[in-house]
Order: C-alpha cells, then sequence, then structure tokens
C-alpha cells in the first residue's frame, strides 16, 4: 500500500513537472537538445564570475541560475573567483581587469556580447555602460541560448532606439481591470505594501528581458486616491521590487486631484494654490520613490477632468504638472486621446485640439498619441498628427489589450500592426519621414523619446488569457528597442523562447502568427471599414447600432451605408479630414480609384457597384474579403491540430478551444455585417458564399450584459 501511494505521488510530481500552465511565458528555461550547441554554451559557461554586487547584480546571477543549470542540465559555478569563461560587468568594471580591445559605442542602456583574451585565455564578456545595460545584455544572451544561437558570432551591440518603453496598465485600484480580458488586476493593492506578491518580480523580469523599462501602474481613467499617502507607500513597495530590473514606475494623474485629495476649490492649472499643491505632491512622491518616472494624464476626454474646465489648453495643463516633476526630472506624458461631440469628425479632432499647441509645451512633456485616428481599430490609418507636431516629442500608443481585436479568445499577432504604423512615412519632412524616426527622437532632434502600449496583463496564470496574448507584450518591447526588427523574426525568437525549438513547429506557427492580422481586418472591418462593434463593451459585430447618446459613439455614424453605397467621405468634398495629412499622403488616399483597397472606407464614400482593382465591385469584394477572414482562421484551427503531438497538452488544448471561439465568432462577424449591409447593397451573395446560420434579426437581438473588460 505504502508502495502504491509513493509511485502514485511520483507519478503526480513528474506529471507537475511537464504540465505546462503557461506562467512562464517566453522566460522559459529547458535543456538545449543541440549535442553541438550544448558543448559550445557549456564551454561558455564552464566558470561564469559578475563582477558588481549591486541589487541588479543580483537579478543578473538569480537569472544565470534560473536559465544555465536547466537549459544545460549542469550545475554552473556562478561567481567563480579565478579564470572566468563568462565574464559580466559595467565597462568600468571590466576595463579594471583588462583592457577591452575594441569599444564599441553604446548608450546608457545598450550591451555589448563580445570575446576577450585574459592571460591568453579566451573569455566571453557581457558589459555595458551601466548594470542595467549588462542586465540587458544577460537577457539577450540567454535569448541567444534559447533560441539554439551560437555565441560564436561576436559582437553583438544594441542600445535602445527609444527611452522610454512603457507599459500603461489600465488598472483600478478596485482591481478591475478596464478592458481586461486576462483576470484582475496584478497589483493587489489591498495587500501592498506588505505582501509582495512573487508575480511582481516575475513581471519586472519578463518586462526587462525584452527592454521595457517603465509602467504606468494605474488607468489613465485616474483615481485621485492613487496619489495619497496610503497609496503612495504601496507605489513605492512595487518601485523597489522593479528597479534592480530597471523599470521605473509612472502614475496616471486626475486632473482634478487638487479638489478631490486636496481640498482645494479649482484645480485651474493658472492658480497658485493649484501649482504649489502640485509641487507639493511631486516633493512628497519624489521623498518615497527618488526615481519616479512622471505622470500620465488623461484629460478632457471621455468625462476625464481638464484644464479647459478653465479656459485652459492641453499645454496650460500639461506644464503645470511638468513643473511640479521638473526638479525631480520626471516627466509628464499628456494624452491626445479627445475628441467631441460637437466636432463634424472624430477623426479630426486631437490634431485639431493639439496641433495648434506644438511648441507650447515644457522640454519635459511627451504627447502620446494612438497610432490612429479613432481608436485602435484592427486597421487604421496612421494618426496625422504624427507629421504635424515639430517641436513636441510625440510619444506612440499602442493597444495590447484586444480590445477591439477579439479580446481575449482571439489569436492576433499585433506586431504587423505595430509595423505598419512605425514604418509609414509621414512626409513630415519630406520622403522618409517615418513614424519611427519621429517617435523615437531622430528625425527633430528630440531629447525625449517613447513607445506606450496599454497592457494585456492580468492575474490570469498565463498572464495574458490567451498563449499568443503574450507574444503582443514581447514583440512591443522588442520593438520598441530596435523598432527596426521584422515581425517575422520577433515572431520565431518568441516560438522558441516559448514553445521551444523543434523545427516542425516553428514554420506553421508562424504563418499562423502572420496571417493572424490580416485575417481580423477581414473577418471585421475589411476594405476601411471601423468602429462596427457591439456598444460598451465592444464585443461582437453591431454594425446596425444607432442608439447611444452620442452620435459618435454609434456604428452606423463611421460606414455611413446607405443605397448608394458605403464608407466615410473624409476627402474635400466631406469632412476633409485628409487635409491633416502632408500633401504627398493625401494624394497616396484622396482619389477613390487609387486609394489602396486597405483603406478606401475611411476616406470614401464609394458606390456599390464601384469596381476595386480586383475587378470585383464593393459587394463582392466585401463578401470576398469577409470569407477570406473566416478561412484563414479555419485554416490557423487546421495548423494548430497538426502540431497536436508537438506542443504539450495544456497550453495545445487551450489554444485549440479559443481557437474554436475565434472561428464561431468569426463566422458571426462575417455574417452579421454581410446581412446588414446587404440591406443598402440589395445584391446577392454570390454564388459560393456559405448561408449564414442565422437572420439578421437573430444577431441584432443578441445581448452581453456581463462581457468583461467594460
Ligand atoms: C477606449 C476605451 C476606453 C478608454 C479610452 C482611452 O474604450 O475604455 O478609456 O479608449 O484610451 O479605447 O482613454
Amino acid at each position: 500500500m505504502k508502495k502504491l501511494s509513493l509511485i502514485i505521488l511520483l507519478c503526480l510530481s513528474v506529471l507537475h513537472l511537464s504540465a505546462e500552465d503557461g506562467y512562464e511565458l517566453w522566460l522559459r528555461y529547458r535543456p538545449v537538445n543541440d549535442p553541438a550547441l550544448l558543448k559550445e554554451y557549456k564551454k561558455i559557461t564552464s566558470a561564469v564570475r559578475i563582477l558588481g554586487n549591486t541589487p541588479t547584480d543580483t537579478a543578473i546571477r538569480n537569472e544565470m541560475l534560473a536559465a544555465l543549470p536547466t537549459m544545460l542540465q549542469t550545475n554552473i559555478p556562478v561567481n567563480t573567483p579565478a579564470a572566468p569563461s563568462l565574464l559580466i560587468g559595467t565597462l568600468d568594471q571590466i576595463n579594471r581587469q583588462i583592457d577591452l580591445p575594441v569599444i564599441h559605442n553604446t548608450n546608457d542602456e545598450g550591451f555589448i556580447i563580445s570575446n576577450a583574451t585574459i592571460k591568453g585565455r579566451k573569455v566571453t564578456i557581457i558589459t555595458g555602460k551601466t548594470p542595467i545595460g549588462v542586465l540587458y545584455g544577460t537577457f539577450q544572451f540567454i535569448r541567444m541560448l534559447q533560441t539554439n544561437q551560437s555565441v560564436t558570432d561576436l559582437p553583438v551591440v544594441s542600445s535602445p532606439k527609444v527611452q522610454l518603453r512603457l507599459l500603461n496598465h489600465w488598472d483600478n485600484l478596485t482591481r478591475y481591470v478596464e478592458r481586461g480580458y486576462a483576470g484582475i488586476s496584478i497589483w493587489n493593492w489591498h495587500l501592498l505594501p506588505a505582501f509582495l506578491d512573487p508575480r511582481y518580480t516575475d513581471y519586472a523580469r519578463l518586462n526587462a528581458s525584452v527592454g521595457i523599462n517603465g509602467v504606468v501602474l494605474n488607468n489613465v481613467n485616474a483615481n485621485a486616491d492613487i496619489l495619497t499617502a496610503p497609496y503612495l507607500e504601496k507605489v513605492a513597495a512595487l518601485a523597489k521590487v522593479f528597479r534592480p530590473y530597471g523599470i521605473k514606475v509612472y502614475l496616471s494623474a486626475r486632473f482634478s486631484a487638487p479638489i478631490e485629495i486636496g481640498h482645494l476649490s479649482t484645480a485651474d492649472p493658472l492658480n497658485d494654490s493649484v501649482k504649489l499643491w502640485w509641487k507639493n505632491k511631486a516633493n512628497e512622491i519624489y521623498s518615497q520613490i527618488p526615481d519616479f518616472g512622471g505622470f500620465l494624464v488623461k484629460a478632457n476626454s471621455e468625462g476625464q477632468p481638464g484644464p479647459q474646465a478653465y479656459g485652459r489648453n492641453h499645454a496650460d495643463g500639461a506644464n503645470l504638472l511638468a513643473d511640479a516633476v521638473a526638479p525631480h526630472n520626471g516627466i509628464v506624458i499628456w494624452r491626445a486621446f479627445v475628441y467631441d461631440p460637437e466636432a463634424n469628425d472624430r477623426f479630426k479632432q486631437a490634431y485639431d485640439e493639439f496641433k495648434p499647441l506644438d511648441g507650447r509645451f515644457h522640454s519635459n512633456v511627451l504627447v502620446q498619441v494612438k497610432n490612429g485616428p479613432i481608436d485602435f481599430q484592427p486597421r487604421e490609418p496612421f494618426s496625422p498628427l504624427f507629421g504635424a507636431m515639430p517641436n513636441t516629442p510625440l510619444m506612440l500608443e499602442v493597444q495590447l489589450t484586444q480590445e477591439y481585436l477579439g479580446q481575449a479568445s482571439h489569436l492576433v499577432y499585433e506586431a504587423p500592426l505595430f509595423k505598419e504604423v512605425l514604418d509609414a512615412d509621414t512626409y513630415a519632412k519630406g520622403k522618409n519621414s517615418q513614424i519611427s524616426k519621429i517617435i523615437d527622437g531622430s528625425l527633430y532632434d528630440h531629447k525625449i523619446s517613447g513607445i506606450a502600449a496599454v497592457s494585456n496583463i492580468g492575474n490570469e496564470q498565463n498572464w495574458t488569457m490567451h498563449p499568443f496574448a503574450a507574444a503582443n507584450w514581447y514583440a512591443i518591447g522588442r520593438l520598441s528597442w530596435d523598432h527596426s526588427l521584422s515581425s517575422e523574426s520577433i515572431a520565431s525568437s518568441w516560438i522558441k523562447q516559448t514553445f521551444g525549438n523543434d523545427k516542425d513547429i516553428q514554420t506553421p506557427i508562424l504563418n499562423m502568427m502572420m496571417s493572424s492580422r490580416e485575417a481580423v481586418v477581414n473577418y471585421m472591418t475589411p476594405l476601411g471599414l471601423h468602429h462596427l462593434m457591439g456598444n460598451g463593451h465592444h464585443y461582437g459585430p453591431a454594425p446596425w447600432s444607432n442608439n447611444l447618446p452620442r452620435e459618435d459613439w454609434n456604428p452606423v455614424y463611421y460606414h455611413r451605408a446607405d443605397k448608394f453605397g458605403l464608407g466615410f467621405n473624409r476627402t474635400s468634398t466631406g469632412t476633409n479630414a485628409l487635409v491633416q495629412y502632408q500633401p504627398a499622403v493625401q494624394q497616396q488616399w484622396a482619389d477613390s480609384n487609387t486609394c489602396s483597397d486597405q483603406y478606401l472606407l475611411w476616406f470614401h464614400h464609394v458606390s456599390w457597384s464601384h469596381r476595386l482593382s480586383s475587378g470585383l465591385n464593393l459587394w463582392e469584394t466585401l463578401c470576398k474579403k469577409y470569407t477570406d477572414g473566416v478561412s484563414a482562421v479555419k485554416d490557423m484551427q487546421q495548423t494548430w491540430q497538426s502540431l497536436k503531438e508537438k506542443i504539450d497538452g495544456e497550453r495545445f488544448e487551450r489554444v485549440a478551444m479559443l481557437l474554436a471561439i475565434q472561428h464561431t465568432e468569426a463566422q458571426w462577424w462575417r455574417n452579421a455585417c454581410l446581412l446588414y449591409f446587404q440591406t443598402f447593397s440589395g445584391q446577392p451573395f454570390p454564388s459560393n458564399f456559405e448561408k449564414p446560420d442565422h437572420t439578421l434579426e437573430y444577431y441584432q437581438q443578441l445581448k452581453f450584459r456581463y462581457a468583461p473588460g467594460n
């Protein structure tokens, strides 16, 4: 009997060991199988010496100890006193040991992995100007091992192109995450600061491993309580966990905080008591968190308080906070996500409000602009503001949480979307004025630069609910570090780090990921359609929806379907939003006959019989695109099924179930949208079209009162 229970216990523990709940994400350290590489890696790491002894060096040591013994299946002596094979330290520390033959130039966060010779012996070196640079180099070194790259091809020299590489959490103090689909917030505000969930350290490791160096902890729809003393103590506790990993904390500040928690009668940015209140608040924060990053502010947008209530503008508001944090080297990130119910086109609002303020922000302010003019749709043209504010550092904002991309259940690899924006040419300073050069500061030589991504993280065991959603978190970190990386190369590394190096799985998974963004565009909003989703929760299609109090919250406002045709005329005969772009960009999109299909209905109201480049008319093309979108999901499902024997059961099943939901929902989008648009086009479905399962009325009456994230 005893023996039996021992066997059961053993089996259970083996099962437990092999279970993959996805928690490790891409920092998943598994044995290296390739014998030649294993030999090489073992040789390089046979004696590891870490020179520094700061908390960051401890983090480096811990990471090496987590990675090397399991990956190389051997006990690695870390911090052997003499004769190291791998030497890790800052340039200063290393130069005290040896004269590095070539000094490669990096910035303060950059790193160098290279070879050197000490007393005739070859040594591999991981170095940088600062301990944080060395930490980034360490993560790169581990990534090379995880992705089975040879470490003989050195040096690897790399510096981040963008300074502020941030996650924006839309997490409330109640732990409810606005537009969050992966559980509740990982910040356990109630138990902080005394209880430090080990997850906070893992969160920092994951971020640092892809170069993310800042996190805004709370929702942009901010609660002023975060700025009160008890909460600042909690924030300071998190900052302390993150600090060794080079991650600064930032807070979303509520503009009316001086009234709500400061008991002033006004929040007017030009009022002296208000200025003093913010100054004192900043001093209080910095006394507890000396490296506090700064404030993020959503003002005069969707009901949030702001300077306009006092007849002041965004620059007045931003400068008020900027002056308060300036003595501490803090920054203010002011969001440009604004729109006004009176405007004749929501598309134009941010430009109209912000462009006149160009040059009026103080030097420690960045204006954070969403990638597109509306709101994180599956595809948007780039926001015209990027090409219109040469005198203001602009920060790009993208959304990892898939509010409009199928939420937690759709596999959508977003790197191609991010790249589309980064590579878009604004022509702001002539040809080759890509957004990447605007937001990295190089085009106008700005001193600060940044990218922010709205987080998709929650307390789900695997962090993001959909295993593939983690690829978006990973990708934005890698791209913020180096926006010239390709979506494919990022995906390839992520696949290897997440699922392993088995050759048979690489191409199929890569193909799934690379086709997924276009798939979601096609089954939700092809040809430049946008904002067709359900009200409030934004779940599922509702192109017919027209009952919200504000016109610009309703899908019918955006697609403008009628008996003549479909799409929003933003040319000179319509709202003329196009004029907000540089002439060369206007030219690309101004004529419905030459405008690319991708943006057609963003800028034109075209007739149902309008012929597209394929020769099909608008209605036929719409039917084809929606159908292509659904087929692409079917293909992803089949591909995934073919990998059943190659992927651990737990993650395989999770993805398989989610893909099934995605397929059903892609069909739902196709059927609901096409049945609805058909009431205007009056044209029949093509002969090969799979008949919708339900009537339009059926889709219209669906209700989802408890859909998450709202
Ligand atoms: C929209 C979201 C809303 C956010 C807002 C924002 O629906 O929940 O508060 O953006 O970015 O996408 O402020």
